[in-house]
């Protein structure tokens, strides 16, 4: 076991800001994405889609990391700003997301290509089951902001998800998001 006083954090409910500093915040920029969009268009490689603070733990079995997502509003053509998505590196490892604010769908895959999506808003608590990849994506106006909480040696594996992709994507529709079969779905597997 490791030696871990107890201690909390403040979270601000709206904003997602966490009181205490994290300086290992991941900043994923449009240049960091290539290849995540299915069209992409000819949009600033600056640009921010999203922040990730995450709240410091050994990351063992022992431990329960938890961080907040900031995910900005925006869209590449007609598919709307997203997360990289990944499946845990040690499959089996659960996790919750609770959403604080915004307007957003969660999309999960297994590996055997059955895809779930789910919504995501203030208040909502999704169970993303061992096995199941994850990815968020903002269909709102504004920043889409959650916390999750998942098994300290979760680790990720994004490789499988950059190879293969998921099998469906949520688009902007003519009345609102849409999730569509996604075209390229393990196109370059092997
Ligand atoms: C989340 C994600 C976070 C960013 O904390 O890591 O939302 O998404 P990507 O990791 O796919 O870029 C989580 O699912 N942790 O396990
Ligand atoms: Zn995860």
């Amino acid at each position: 076991m490791t030696d871990l006083a107890p201690f909390t954090t403040l979270l601000d409910l709206d904003t997602g800001e966490l009181t205490r500093d994290s300086d290992t915040v991941v900043a994923r920029r449009l240049a960091d994405l290539t290849g995540l969009f299915l069209h992409e268009t000819d949009t600033d490689p600056e640009r921010l889609v999203y922040r990730v603070f995450p709240v410091e733990v050994p990351p063992t079995n022992a431990n329960l990391l938890h961080s907040i997502t900031v995910l900005e509003p925006g869209r590449v053509g007609d598919e709307y700003f997203m997360t990289k998505g990944h499946f845990h590196a040690v499959r089996d490892r659960a996790e919750i997301y609770l959403g604080l604010s915004g307007t957003g769908r969660l999309v999960m895959a297994t590996e055997d290509g059955r895809s779930v999506v789910e919504p995501m808003h203030r208040g909502t608590l999704n169970y993303v089951s061992g096995g199941w990849a994850h990815r968020s994506v903002n269909v709102g106006d504004g920043p889409l902001v959650f916390l999750a909480v998942y098994i300290g040696d979760a680790g990720y594996d994004y490789a499988t998800i950059e190879r293969e992709g998921f099998p469906v994507r949520v688009v902007e529709g003519s009345d609102g998001p849409v999730v569509e079969p996604n075209p390229r779905y393990r196109a370059n597997a092997s």
